[in-house]
């Protein structure tokens, strides 16, 4: 037996031998037996002055090899060679981890050591293997494993048991590629522990209860609405519990909010038995009434919620969100990440420590490794290793702050949806899972058999849930209509309240305002003496200086006012997009950058006034995709914000086509969910090539509505009515003035509607195509159509409507022709809603 720290080990073998002793090492062994301290060894490259080279010292340090004993060698060995063992076990026991419920994947496999008699799996321990005779010997542990609980040491056998139990049972887990020795330490300890996730008797008939009623929720439709497809949960039941211990553990350690995004499958029963949504609400969904309320509607399995109540379990309170989704996979993640950071902006919560997001679908586990998130995979027909790694996985988030993965695997008892047929497919596997037992009755008869819960409790339980039911279903057939707002995820309380739901605020403000803003906007830090820019963004901002104190603006200035002015207000106004802190026409410099000082940098829009709202302003990453469903995730939260992306040219908006089309477009009809998001969209032939030219304003366009040649009735509300009926607004401006009034209105509307606004190039520099303060001050607004002020309708012979940058264009033209009699240049300025009006007033 050895009872000697690795320390003692080396140096004992180190007084021996300094071969195959690391030389620093050896010389403060040879030192400090002479009584000595440490002394650095001779050096590597060469001797210095007063040193002997070293191969001349060999001969006589060989003279110690005589007196090492085999014996001495074998014991460093195979103690490093059960370091190596416990460390392989660490990083790949999750490959031989029996995780399948099917045991498909694993059919050669057996899950402990005693069943592999012995001898641990060549996938985990690949070269530092130990003979049987080494069972019993008892082996020192190193500080990197924590099997040994209060033992420092522990027999060969025991180890390789411990380790099999920790990391090749019902858990696999991916953690060491992991860059943090603190956080692997901290994971070690949480699966390794002797005892670690053992449950008790009380935790144990937790589970079951909400085992039992995913199950019976799923048994339930599946009796009453026979042919419905529900993309039922059986066959992964134990997600239902996970996600509620999820819950639970991060409600105990402080998240008071939790927003969801999840596929299809199983969505209904975590709305039922997670959000606890009203069973006559859901059960009203497959009786395909007629809604009460505004929009289309969608299938009841993409449809979100949004509850507030009581955890029983922390008695505190929680708010859940499950976030609508299309039928676009994963697209929904950004948009739960989105508002999750938004919920966290707003609540001050910088480190998420209060929110926190649940992702439910495939192909996360690479993701997980590229961001250093420990990767859990776990039985789903072991419930308690489920709710262990549940619990390990709360507490870490409340920890370290960071993501981590849970990967539940488990099997679909039914086809994709239940009414098809799997075994044209996966007749082998299929096979095997009717053979399967549900996880409700293996795991009830477990409970029975250790005494936990009685055959009547069980029953109990089942009936008692199937009453809830029962009842739920007799209340849902007396039902006569749905309410859409019922699946709302995202209420703002209160927005809407008391207002005429028709009355557009005003838009202009007092010219004082514009020139703080303006002179703020103009200037350097205020620390100019030290902080030094750059020569050419001091000549923009005298440029700046000399339009404010002339009353004009330009596009930066129209953009600067609208943003300055909402965070006078107290809205909060966020911009992002790959360089919109310069704008990609280096047009905008909202971030001055000190030229001799790393990442010092001054925002004047963040200093305009000491309470003004807050000012986000970020370059993105190149994922149009991700980065757009984020900022709509992050609309979505708070209706008094503005929030704009803006894409680097027009065209790159394709690659988040599926964000624009399945939620900005359609997401207020399908899930009468609004959002003010604004895309800015740059566009226009600008000598850029063919394809960065064109945002594609004809796609918007006929996106706006259904039905081209609908039109509100006449009223005084009339372009406001407009504005509400369409999907959203598209825009293509001419002036700073109207892009200052546009992006007011955003918040000044009393709904909220996307705005699509093409965005200018040429023209954030023409000098023609600036906009007095007189069009900005209080009693003006936003000019849906500029007609020409030049011609004279009385000679006109040709009115030309035109948008954009064109206008400007056309009238050089025009003017150059002296026809300014015989051309009318009409702009139009707001299009989609717009022809049908025009044509009207002439
Ligand atoms: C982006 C996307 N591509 C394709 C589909 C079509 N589709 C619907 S469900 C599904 C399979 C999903 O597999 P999984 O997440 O494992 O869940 P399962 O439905 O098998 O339980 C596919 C490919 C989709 N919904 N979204």
């Amino acid at each position: 037996m050895l009872d000697q720290s690795p320390t003692k080990i080396v140096y004992k073998v180190a007084i021996q031998s300094t071969v195959g002793v690391e030389l620093s090492w050896d010389s403060f062994f040879r030192n400090s037996a002479q009584g000595q301290g440490y002394q650095p060894p001779p050096s590597l490259g060469g001797p210095g002055k007063n040193e002997v080279a070293l191969t001349s010292l060999l001969p006589t340090l060989r003279g110690g090899i005589a007196g090492v004993s085999t014996l001495d060698d074998k014991i460093i060995e195979d103690h490093l060679a059960v370091q190596a063992i416990i460390r392989s076990y660490q990083a790949r026991g999750h490959l031989v981890a029996k995780v399948d419920p099917l045991g498909i994947m694993y059919q050669d496999r057996s899950t402990t050591i005693t069943e592999r008699q012995g001898s641990p799996p060549d996938e985990v321990i690949r070269q530092h293997k130990l003979n049987d005779t080494d069972m019993e010997r008892v082996f020192k542990l190193p500080s990197t494993t924590f099997i040994g609980g209060k033992d420092s040491s522990l027999p060969l056998k025991e180890i390789l048991k411990r380790l099999e139990l920790s990391y090749c049972r019902h858990i696999g887990v991916e953690f060491m590629f992991i860059n943090s020795l603190e956080q692997c330490n901290w994971i070690r300890k949480k699966l390794e522990s002797p005892g670690a996730g053992q449950l008790t008797n009380d935790q144990k008939r937790l589970i079951l209860a909400r085992l039992t009623r995913a199950a019976g929720f799923e048994g339930f439709l599946s009796r009453k609405y026979t042919s419905e497809k529900r993309f039922g949960l059986e066959g992964c039941e134990i997600l239902i519990p996970a996600m509620k211990q999820v819950i639970d553990k991060s409600t105990e350690l402080g998240v008071e909010s939790i927003i969801m995004g999840l596929a299809h499958r199983g969505r209904l029963n975590c709305l039922a038995n997670v959000c606890r949504k009203p069973l006559v609400q859901i059960f009203s969904q497959f009786a395909g009434l007629e809604a009460a309320d505004e929009g289309s509607g969608d299938v009841k399995y993409h449809l979100g919620t949004y509850i507030e109540r009581l955890n029983r379990v922390t008695n505190k309170n929680i708010r859940l969100a499950v976030c609508a989704n299309p039928s676009h996979l994963e697209c929904v993640s950004s948009v739960v990440q989105g508002k999750t950071r938004a919920e966290q902006f707003y609540r001050g919560d910088g480190e998420g420590k209060k929110e926190n997001k649940m992702y439910f679908t495939d192909s996360f586990a690479d993701v997980a490794r590229v961001v250093n998130a420990p990767i859990f995979h776990v039985n789903s027909d072991d419930p308690e290793s489920v709710i262990h790694v549940c619990n390990i996985a709360a507490e870490w988030r409340a920890t370290f702050k960071k993501d981590v993965v849970i990967d539940i695997v488990c099997y679909r008892r039914n086809g994709h949806n239940e009414n098809d047929e799997p075994m044209f497919t996966q007749p082998l596997m299929y096979t095997k899972i009717k053979k399967t037992e549900p996880i409700l009755e293996k795991y009830s008869q477990q409970l029975i058999a250790d005494g936990v819960v009685t055959p009547a409790e069980v029953q109990d339980v089942k009936e008692k849930y199937e009453k809830i039911c029962e009842d739920a279903f007799a209340s849902a057939r007396k039902e006569t209509h749905v309410k859409h707002k019922d699946w709302l995820d995202s209420p703002w309380s209160g927005f809407f309240e008391g207002k005429d739901p028709l009355k557009v605020g005003p838009t202009g403000i007092k010219e004082e305002t514009l020139v703080h803003i303006g002179n703020r906007f103009s200037s350097p830090p205020p620390n100019a003496a030290e902080f030094l820019i750059h020569k050419g963004i001091e000549r923009i901002l005298k440029a700046r200086m000399d339009m404010i104190n002339n009353r004009v603006a330009d596009w930066a200035i129209g953009e600067a006012f609208a943003y300055g002015s909402l965070m006078k207000e107290g809205i909060h106004v966020r911009l992002s997009g790959q360089d919109v802190e310069r704008g990609t026409f280096s047009h905008r410099h909202h971030v001055l950058h000190h030229q001799t000082v790393d990442k010092a940098t001054y925002n004047p829009l963040c200093h305009l006034y000491p309470d003004q709202a807050q000012y986000t302003v970020c370059n993105s990453s190149l994922s149009e995709y991700a980065v757009l469903g984020f900022e709509l995730g992050y609309s979505m939260t708070n209706p008094n914000a503005l929030v704009i992306w803006e894409a680097q040219f027009g065209d790159f908006s394709n690659t988040a086509q599926c964000i624009i089309d399945q939620f900005i477009s359609s997401g207020q009809a399908k899930w009468v969910r609004q959002s003010g998001l604004v895309l800015q969209l740059p566009h226009g032939m600008e000598g850029m090539g063919p394809e960065h030219s064109s945002a594609r304003p004809e796609r918007f366009l006929q996106m706006c509505s259904d039905d081209p040649d609908y039109f509100p009735p006449e009223s005084d509300d009339f372009s406001v009515r407009q504005l509400h009926d369409c999907n959203w607004i598209v825009a293509n401006l001419s002036t700073p003035a109207n892009v200052f009034h546009i992006l007011r209105r955003q918040i000044a509307l009393p709904f909220r509607k996307p705005l699509i606004l093409m965005y200018p190039k040429s023209l954030l520099r023409l000098p023609t195509a600036r906009s007095s303060f007189d069009e900005m001050v209080e009693g003006t607004e936003f000019k849906r159509i500029i007609p020409d002020d030049e011609a004279d309708p009385a000679k006109v012979k040709k009115v030309v409507f035109c948008c954009g940058k064109v206008y400007y264009d056309f009238k050089k033209e025009r003017d150059a022709k002296n026809m300014q009699n015989d051309v009318a240049l009409v702009r139009l300025e707001q299009s989609g809603t717009c022809p049908k009006e025009v044509k009207k007033k002439n």
